[in-house]
């Protein structure tokens, strides 16, 4: 199964509210993160909560284990179904999140690693490889991948096995859907549905991808 999920990282509830109704029927789920939630209050997700939808909040956490886990207490208290955490931060804090997750009915994805150009930095040379074995490890429910690198997302397939790869960087970020969406569960769309003239028909398009 592949999900369409759409990153709303809109400045304005309102603007958050109505792309969330025009786009809800092509859509699997949201996520939202610090740009909707400093603008609009975590409030916002009990709003959104009205379309159905699980909410991912991807605030990345990350901290130490007590601020971690007092984090995702907040996140899950609030509705959310998901929480993205880093995993370079190391087992004890990665556990941290993923056992509140799992305290609540929820779900943790741990960044192996991540879409833009500057990433390759620091999560190549074997950081993402270590990262998706701690996933394992802590029994995390899935791994955040580069859709603009469909390559290092097939091989950081054969690390997790079945678990879950939710994947940003298709349309603005320039990755491909046609090239990532047989290889993942989910992916995360933002600008190219939210900045669109009509948001509702660019979600409509993506569902194309939707398995
Ligand atoms: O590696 C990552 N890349 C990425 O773009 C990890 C992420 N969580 N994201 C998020 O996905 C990013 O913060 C944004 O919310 C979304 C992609 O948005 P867009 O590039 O499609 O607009």
């Amino acid at each position: 199964m592949t999900d369409i999920i759409l990153a709303l990282d809109v400045s304005t509830g309102k603007d958050a509210l109505s792309i969330a109704k025009k786009t809800a029927p092509f859509i699997d789920a949201i996520k939202i993160g610090y740009p909707l939630v400093l603008a609009a209050g975590l409030e916002i997700a009990n709003q959104l909560s009205d379309e159905g939808l699980p909410l991912i909040a991807d605030f990345k956490v990350a901290d130490i284990p007590n601020t971690s886990r007092l984090i995702a207490e907040e996140v899950f208290s609030h509705g959310f179904s998901g929480i993205i955490c880093h995993g370079f931060v190391g087992r004890d804090s990665v556990l941290a999140c993923v056992e509140t997750a799992h305290d609540h009915g929820g779900e943790c994805y741990v960044v192996t690693e991540m879409s833009h150009p500057g990433a390759v930095d620091f999560f190549h040379g074997g950081i993402a490889e270590r990262i998706a074995g701690l996933v394992c490890e802590t029994n995390a429910d899935g791994i955040i991948a580069p859709a603009t690198r469909p390559e290092r997302t097939s091989l950081l397939r054969t690390l997790i096995g079945t678990k879950k790869i939710l994947s940003p960087g298709v349309g603005a970020q320039g990755g491909d859907p046609a090239a990532i969406a047989s290889i993942v569960d989910g992916i995360i769309v933002g600008r190219a549905i939210y900045e669109a003239k009509d948001p509702g028909s660019a979600a409509e398009e993506y569902s194309r991808f939707r398995t």
